[in-house]
């Protein structure tokens, strides 16, 4: 078979349509919970315009982020990787010649299947995340790794805390629709996230409210573009905001906030909740956090005297060693106050449990064999560097297929995962859409499409659309989507599934069919199947998603095994963060930045003119006390690596505070790697979960 016979559309090619300017409707693929309706200019089969927040989805309400606007400037880049590439260098000196698509992968299948025969089969990890978020383009590469008995995936970098965190109390991967912020909330909390960085479109939400007077409170370490649109900025310690939590918990109960009607009927441990709260006051919830007593007390009168009180709780605070708890923490509060019994009330974390689609066809999950090991997706540099632990002393990891990820940036410990990627026994082939800096390290590299040149459905997290994508133009070059990769693979490795035979748009159709949605085209036609599950469910006033349908103050923390029976049965302060030391005087906050997306947008000059260069935000008490000027070289580390920054000094946060914006590519730093260097890969608590805010280090003058 032809490669355009495999697909339909033929491959690399859109469907047919008229000539000249018009305007097709798309869905943003990037990793962020927004998953946005886009209008997009078609100049030609070939060329895009501009790229609008479509109107047709209430939830993107014409708004989109800056990055994806300019999207022309990523697709048409004249560094757009274009043909397959063999290494002929050195790991890592860029040096490849280009080669065809069958000798790549032919020499990856052949590699594969030495590798196996030398270590078995557990010895190739195909390695992913979710450079795009389309679930046939992101995910078929699990069909292939079932398939062959290649070493599983235990996905760990983004929301295995928070998941876990928010699950925990509530039972499900859902919450309240943040679209009935505009007219109901009375106060809305932006936690633990900077949504005009990360997530536009929750601004778009909260300024409506905000416009009416409803009060918008954000807790964040520093004074991000969210936090200077806030009524009251809390600026908390990193990792302490159980201790904030519970400190609000013993106001609410003390000062007669707490709805006893609500929690009686809804909760599962009230009375013990209460009486554990009573001696953690303000206090000692101020100590831990620095925030002032008054901070904590104003707001938990604020959050106590609104019903229809809204919590945006964002990914950002569950990101340390503790963060499940301290996620479990904050969505204790609506339980207490019983805000969830109110339009515009209630909290939301996602809402990607909610939808009803089944993914054995796309996951290939009807050919999981448990017996084979999983391996911790942000335990690479471990992995790499053959730590027997991490490895489960199995064999170790001598092949990867990488796709819709940049591991050689985005990992924790960058050190070991580039020490890793330097060992000769260790093949990889990079699907990318960029010569990337993991791109750089690969034997061979194969050139992929982006979103508007492929097929593909798309699930959300911050609404509860589910939208289908077709190509919108050809794809340049020789760029292939994911799924010819991984059905092309599976030809010459022998793996057999139907899901290898199909087209792209034949598995959405089944696995719609299935799942009993719409069908591709009419979810194409109406612009997306809107799941929203009313206001009783989505408010959990049929119960929350337990067997006995009560929210649990008390998580059964040990049935996620790993060390949940060293966590606090209560909701508290669970101290196991990177504290500060009299070595590493400062705690890292590693946020993201608004041009770049992880390490997507690192490569288009406007987002490099933009985010200026690696910088660390400091107090500026600290500047003074250190003598550091604004501009001023620091070297920045702990025992894992040391980096340099620029410093600049920044009101709004506390002492010992460092933040540092943006996932640079190693290159932008002098000392050839980034901030990840110092990140660690200790899995947080209970169950793993990668902790990129929890990290003490030292600062000091560069030389
Ligand atoms: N522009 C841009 N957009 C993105 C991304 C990006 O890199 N850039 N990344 C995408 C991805 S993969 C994801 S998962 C989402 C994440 O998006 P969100 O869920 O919205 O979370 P973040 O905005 O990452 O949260 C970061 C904020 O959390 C704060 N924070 C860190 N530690 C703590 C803490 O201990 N307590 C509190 N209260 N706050 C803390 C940081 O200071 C920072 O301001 O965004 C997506 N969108
Ligand atoms: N310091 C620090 N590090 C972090 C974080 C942080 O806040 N601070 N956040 C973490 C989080 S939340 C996440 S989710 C991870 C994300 O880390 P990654 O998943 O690595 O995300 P990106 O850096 O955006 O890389 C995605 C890559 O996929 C490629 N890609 C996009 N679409 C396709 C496609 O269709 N096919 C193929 N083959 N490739 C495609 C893009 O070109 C890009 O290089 O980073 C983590 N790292
Ligand atoms: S806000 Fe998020 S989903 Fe929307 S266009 Fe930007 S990156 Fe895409
Ligand atoms: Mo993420």
């Amino acid at each position: 078979m032809s490669p355009d016979d495999h697909a339909y559309p033929p491959v690399g090619r859109a469907r047919p349509h008229e000539s000249g300017t018009t305007t097709v409707p798309s869905v943003c693929p990037h990793d962020c919970t927004s998953t946005c309706a886009l209008d997009v200019e078609r100049l030609s089969n070939t060329r895009i315009g501009r790229v609008r927040g479509s109107m047709r989805n209430d939830y993107t309400a014409g708004v989109i982020c800056e990055k994806v606007a300019r999207y022309a400037e990523r697709i048409h880049h004249p560094d757009r990787l274009m043909k397959p590439l063999r290494r002929v260098g050195p790991k890592g000196s860029k040096q490849f010649a280009e080669i065809s698509w069958n000798d790549a992968l032919d020499i990856v299948a052949e590699q594969f299947i030495a590798k196996a025969r030398q270590h078995g089969s557990e010895t190739i990890w195909p390695y992913y995340y979710a450079g795009t978020m389309g679930l046939v383009q992101r995910d078929g590469i699990n069909r292939l790794r079932h398939a062959m008995k290649y070493s599983r995936w235990f996905s760990t970098i983004c929301v295995t805390l928070s998941d876990t965190g928010w699950i925990a109390g509530v039972g499900a991967k859902r919450g309240a629709d943040v679209r009935e912020v505009d007219e109901h909330s009375e106060l809305v909390v932006i936690w633990g996230g900077n949504p005009v960085n990360t997530q536009v479109n929750v601004m778009t939400h909260a300024m409506k409210a905000k416009k009416r007077g409803a009060k918008l409170v954000v807790v964040d370490p520093y004074r991000t573009g969210t936090a200077d649109q806030a009524d009251v900025h809390l600026a908390v310690r990193p990792g302490t905001d159980g201790a904030l939590a519970v400190g609000v918990m013993h106001v609410l109960f003390k000062e007669g906030y707490a709805d006893w009607d609500y929690l009686r009927k809804y909760t599962d441990a009230p009375d013990e909740l209460a009486a554990h709260v009573a001696s953690r006051t303000p206090e000692w919830a101020s100590e831990i956090t620095g925030l002032s007593v008054e901070e904590i007390v104003s707001f938990a009168r604020l959050y106590g005297q609104s019903k229809a009180s809204f919590i945006r709780c964002h990914h950002g605070f569950s990101r340390s060693r503790n963060g499940a708890a301290n996620m479990h923490a904050v969505t204790c509060l609506p339980a207490v106050t019983g805000a969830w019994q109110y339009k515009g009330g209630g909290a939301l974390y996602g809402h990607t449990g909610m939808y009803p689609i089944d993914k054995t066809l796309i996951d290939g999950l009807d050919m999981v064999d448990t017996s084979i090991r999983d391996l911790d997706q942000s335990r690479l540099g471990p992995i790499l560097t053959n730590d027997p632990a991490a490895l489960k002393n199995g064999p170790p990891v001598t092949g990867m297929l990488i796709q819709n990820t940049n591991p050689a940036m985005v990992c924790p410990e960058l050190e070991l995962v580039h020490k890793g990627f330097k060992r000769e026994d260790l093949f990889v082939c990079v699907h990318e859409q960029f010569m990337t800096e993991t791109a750089a390290f690969a034997d061979i590299v194969l050139p992929a499409t982006m979103f508007l040149e492929h097929d593909d459905f798309y699930t959300a997290s911050g609404h509860t659309f589910f939208q289908v994508a077709k190509a919108v133009i050809d794809a340049p070059g020789e760029c292939r989507e994911n799924h010819y990769v991984i059905s092309e693979l599976a030809k010459r490795l022998g793996a057999k599934h139907r899901g290898f035979d199909m087209s792209v748009w034949e598995i959405m159709d089944e696995t719609l069919k299935v799942s009993k949605m719409w069908d591709a085209e009419t979810n194409w036609q109406k612009g997306g199947q809107d799941f929203h599950l009313g206001f009783e469910t989505s408010h959990f006033l049929d119960g929350f998603a337990w067997p006995d349908k009560k929210f649990r103050f008390k998580p059964d923390w040990a049935a996620y095994g790993g060390r949940g029976k060293e966590m606090p049965v209560l909701p508290d302060h669970f101290d196991v963060i990177d504290n500060a030391t009299e070595d590493k005087p400062f705690r890292l906050v590693a946020a993201p930045a608004r041009t770049f997306l992880n390490s997507t947008f690192t490569e288009t000059p406007s987002s490099q003119k933009r985010e200026v260069r690696p910088t660390a935000l400091l107090n500026p008490d600290d500047c003074t006390a250190m003598g550091i000027v604004e501009g001023e070289r620091l070297e920045i580390g702990n025992e894992r690596g040391r980096t340099i920054v620029n410093a600049k000094p920044r009101a709004g946060q506390q002492k010992g505070v460092v933040v540092v914006e943006g996932i640079w590519p190693n290159r932008n730093f002098e000392t050839g790697i980034g901030i990840n260097a110092l990140t660690s890969a200790d899995p947080g608590w209970p169950n793993g979960g990668a902790v990129f805010h929890d990290t003490a280090v030292w600062i000091r003058k560069a030389s």
